[in-house]
């Protein structure tokens, strides 16, 4: 089973442990992609000095190299990244490569099936509208999804958020087990947005189970917005967006059957929005150790402020228990 920690050891002490998959540090300026696949720097500036470590209780971990993407696995779980220098190409193209390397690349491995994506590329509301660059995304991932057959109702949980770097960047996880998405009753599914948002829909589920019979694993939940139906609510007021994206998420981790505490968080936040503030607010909610990281990034949509995701444990108490003498689901220091 795949569970997700946050932590504040180094990045070197984390990696000496044989259970990681992954430990993914924030950086705007990321530099030089580290050789190590288990060591991802997500483009993004964090104002916490945290990070996430993604470990694996299945087995022996191994790591490669295929083309652009780079990936660790065990037996039962595949993480990886796959980074495209963006050249300046419209974002259409950039997308569909992204992702016919990576269905491509899946479609060769046992752990084909698409747990969770997350995406960050620069100046993502650059452009006006059906040439925003991040409606252009949308439609290139869509491409090279329907290519591989990929029906909406099977998408996995997503992000897209905009970054600084000059960098498709792609982080991924898959099994070889389908995750069981969940769609939330006060949102319509993201792929069936109305015409409005652009020519093509983005390509995500809202949440998904994944692992061990998808009953005892892991509830992953896409990044949560501030929108009822299709609609943002509560445009320029970032305390109110907020509110309506705790609504959001309790809908769908209720749906899911968890009231356990997440795992992990992570919360974005334009410039404008005091994210220190917006943490201190998700532990009134959620419990003062809830582990959060705070970033900063561009919204998809220009009137969104702020969007939270996160992993949940699907709790039973025997889970609980054995995580707990494995290790605990949050280091903290
Ligand atoms: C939304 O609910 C907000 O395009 O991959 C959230 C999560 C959003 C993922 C994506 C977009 C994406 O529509 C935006």
């Amino acid at each position: 089973m795949l569970t997700v920690q946050t932590s504040s050891l180094n990045s070197q002490q984390l990696l000496d442990r044989t259970d990681v998959l992954a430990v993914v540090d924030f950086d705007a300026a990321p530099g030089h992609r580290p050789t190590d696949p288990r060591r991802i720097i997500t483009p993004l500036d964090t104002s916490a000095a945290l990070r996430e470590v993604w470990v694996s209780n299945a087995g022996e971990v191994t790591t490669g190299r295929s083309g652009d993407i780079l990936y660790a696995q065990s037996p039962d779980e595949t993480v990886g990244t796959l980074i495209l220098a963006d050249n300046g190409e419209d974002l259409e193209t950039l997308a569909y490569q992204a992702y016919s390397q990576l269905l491509t690349w899946l479609d060769q491995h046992e752990h084909r099936q698409l747990w969770r994506v997350w995406n960050y590329f620069s100046r993502i509301n650059t452009g006006e509208g059906d040439s925003e660059r991040y409606r252009r995304f949308s439609l290139g991932r869509q491409r090279a999804l329907r290519e591989s057959s990929l029906p909406d109702r099977a998408l996995p949980p997503a992000t897209a958020i905009g970054c600084a770097a000059d960098q498709v960047f792609l982080m991924f996880i898959a099994g070889s087990e389908p995750g069981k998405p969940i769609e939330n009753p006060r949102q319509i599914s993201a792929y069936r947005y109305p015409r409005q948002y652009g020519p093509a829909s983005p390509s995500f589920a809202r949440a998904a189970k994944v692992g061990p019979a998808n009953t005892e694993g892991t509830l992953i939940v896409s990044g949560t917005a501030s929108i009822v139906g299709h609609e943002t609510q509560h445009e320029g007021d970032w305390q109110r967006q907020l509110e309506e994206t705790f609504r959001n998420l309790t809908s769908l981790t209720r749906l899911a059957g968890t009231a356990a505490a997440p795992s992990s968080l992570r919360v974005y936040a334009r410039p404008s929005v005091p994210v220190d503030e917006v943490t201190a607010r998700i532990r009134q909610e959620w419990g003062a150790n809830t582990p959060i990281i705070p970033l900063y990034g561009e919204i998809c949509r220009r009137d969104l402020l702020l969007e939270i995701e996160g992993v949940w444990p699907l709790a039973t108490a025997k889970v609980e228990r054995h995580a707990a003498t494995a290790g605990g689901t949050a280091i903290r220091t």
